[in-house]
């Protein structure tokens, strides 16, 4: 498989994420990116490469212009903070009433971004467009058809990202960005097996007929990000019946998994798209200490041959996945499936 790498990841290393008032130790951390290139070197057959930097006017075709620069500018400030000035910035304070506004920082972080996992770095930055870059490049490479399946290494992850907010550890969305970018030569459908609900590529393609988003998840009534990714929003306007949430239960095993994935894989046949993006998460692994599913290693291999069977030109994206023992060999197997 042809990996394309974040070079820029590695400095965005934050301190904690704040869960229930507490800052706990981060699962979304740079050793994830370094055990699963480990394993797909071990495994063999791979190839890594770097993707040349992308321009921000590339990732304004998913994001609003105001949240990069609000992003790019926040980071430069912490990396210009001394003395006892925080070097990492989390929100405080949401949009409240009939009509939010925000005026000046403190607002903002909380304006463009919708959870206490994600906070900014001096290194978040340079970080996100490491990862769109990675994806825009994987992108290109399929369009041109120069490859045919693309595997984009990277952290953050994205697939939480929507047009002006990050959370969920994502910053930028690279599942949307590639499907943006395929559309233009044909239809597109996003198939999303992180374990968490793909609200970013949801939101962002609610309304359009032409991008199909498929997401197998875990019930948001328990699970994260808990305020969308349910069965009952399927699209509207020109986009109605061109969204699909199937919806797992804590303790999903391999005999609950595979016919959602089936369906879901049904819905991307019937669909007949040109190009297929897979945001890929290693968090529905039994292992994974936030997913609640119960998932086997060798299941992952299988889970690639039948997304194998789609035959489409497909870019995969790494999302979740929070074992640092585990990951490794669940996307070594998935590859191994899929190619
Ligand atoms: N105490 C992705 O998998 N909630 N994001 C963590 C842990 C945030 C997951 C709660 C989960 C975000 C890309
Ligand atoms: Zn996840």
């Amino acid at each position: 498989m042809r990996v394309i790498l974040n070079p820029k990841h590695e400095a965005h290393a934050p301190p904690g994420e704040i869960e229930n008032g507490l800052l706990i130790p981060c699962y979304e951390c740079p050793a994830r990116l370094t055990v699963i290139r480990t394993a797909l070197e071990t495994a063999g057959g791979h190839t890594f490469e770097e993707p040349p930097v992308c321009s921000e006017d590339a990732i304004a075709t998913i994001h609003d212009p105001a949240y990069i620069t609000y992003l790019r500018e926040t980071a430069a400030e912490i990396r210009r903070a001394r003395g006892s000035t925080p070097k990492v910035q989390f929100p405080t304070v949401f949009p409240y009433g009939p009509n939010p506004r925000a005026g000046g920082n403190r607002a903002l972080r909380g304006r463009f971004c919708f959870d206490t996992y994600t906070p900014i770095l001096g290194a978040t930055f340079a970080a996100a467009l490491g990862g769109a870059s990675a994806s825009l490049h994987a992108a290109e490479l399929v369009a041109a058809g120069t490859a045919r399946q693309v595997y984009v290494l990277t952290r953050p992850p994205g697939h939480h990202a929507e047009r002006d907010r990050c959370g969920g550890y994502c910053y930028f969305n690279h599942a949307a960005l590639v499907a943006e970018r395929l559309s233009k030569l044909g239809r597109v459908a996003i198939l999303d097996i992180d374990v968490h609900h793909g609200n970013g590529a949801q939101h962002l393609f609610y309304e359009r007929g032409d991008v199909l988003t498929v997401s197998v998840h875990g019930d948001p009534a328990g699970l994260y990000p808990f305020f969308s990714g349910y069965a009952d929003e399927t699209g509207t306007g020109a986009g109605l019946g061109a969204n699909v949430n199937l919806l797992l239960q804590p303790g999903t095993g391999v005999k609950e998994y595979r016919p959602a994935l089936f369906a879901a894989l049904d819905a991307v046949r019937t669909f007949a798209p040109a190009f297929l993006v897979l945001p890929f998460g290693a968090d529905t692994h039994e292992a994974d200490p936030i997913g609640g599913f119960k998932l086997p290693t060798p299941f992952f291999r299988e889970m690639g041959a039948a997304v194998r069977e789609l035959g489409l030109p497909t870019v995969t994206t790494q999302e979740g996945g929070y074992n640092l023992d585990v990951i490794g060999p669940c996307i070594a197997e998935f590859l191994k499936g899929f190619e």
